[in-house]
């Protein structure tokens, strides 16, 4: 049985990545909900209702897991969907927060996020459930979504955007940052130079799939035939992009599913 995968677009392909490098045996089915991206700036019903879709036509696949690799969607959904689903659901929030915790020294972590993800404040809740005396400073970045989306990781337009979102940031005493959205992995060469060395990134894509193998493993349920699995591709827009972007993310020729 598949790992089901989902996001707005291509930003859980980050989680794909690293769940095909710590689960090399496990198979996935993925979702990139393209026509629809960003899912951001919506209203949080209409996410609600999205990811809902989304799951019903990834139940089709018999998933021995769901994971909502998306944020936006984990804020405002994952509890909804877990109602729902007989399988384990998890989301990419708790994750990246428990990361922050074990890695900040001074008790001031960033979270960067999309808008429907920072006005939720469910990072805040999850990093002061943990520990109430973490001090928080949220930044919503609505401009990322759309350069990524057009494969636009690393040029003069995008290093201006981030220098522009992160300037208040960058003023704060933090030591660590939360990449609060799957698809700013992809642009972590760039946050990286604009935050500058002191400051660590912790992206919720890796934190996620480490969550995934501990589930899989405590439920008995990792993969345990030994055979290089054949993952599925599905996107609800435009096709053509979104494999380039995979390909060239995952490194690897993709199998789409219509
Ligand atoms: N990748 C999604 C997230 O982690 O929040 C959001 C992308 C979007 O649709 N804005």
């Amino acid at each position: 049985r598949p790992i089901a995968i989902l996001d707005s677009g291509v930003g859980g392909l980050t989680v794909v990545k690293e769940v095909m490098r710590q689960l090399p045996l496990e198979r996935i089915i993925y979702f990139g909900d393209t026509a629809r991206t960003p899912y951001g700036p919506r209203p949080a019903a209409e996410v609600q209702q999205f990811t809902r879709e989304i799951v019903d036509y990834l139940i089709q696949f018999n998933p021995k897991m769901i994971v909502i690799a998306c944020n936006t969607a984990t804020a405002v959904a994952l509890d909804l969907i877990r109602d729902c689903c007989e399988v384990p659901v998890i989301g990419v929030i708790y994750p990246g927060a428990r990361a922050a915790i074990g890695l900040t020294q001074s008790g001031q972590v960033g979270v960067i996020g999309t808008e429907g993800t920072i006005q939720s404040g469910a990072y805040e809740q999850a990093l002061k459930r943990l520990n109430p005396h973490i001090h928080v400073l949220s930044q919503a970045c609505p401009a990322f979504v759309p350069l990524v989306e057009q494969g636009n990781f690393r040029s003069s337009e995008t290093l201006a955007a981030v220098e522009q979102s992160l300037r208040t940031l960058k003023q704060g005493q933090i030591d660590s940052l939360i990449l609060g959205c799957t698809h700013y992995p992809f642009l972590t060469e760039t946050i990286a130079e604009v935050m500058g060395p002191d400051v660590r990134l912790i992206s919720s894509a890796d934190e996620t799939a480490r969550e995934i193998s501990t589930i899989l493993q405590t439920q008995g349920m990792l993969a345990s035939q030994n055979i290089v699995p054949i993952h599925q591709f599905c996107c609800s827009g435009e096709a053509q992009m979104f494999k380039t972007i995979a390909q060239q993310w995952l490194n690897e020729e993709i199998v789409q599913t219509p």
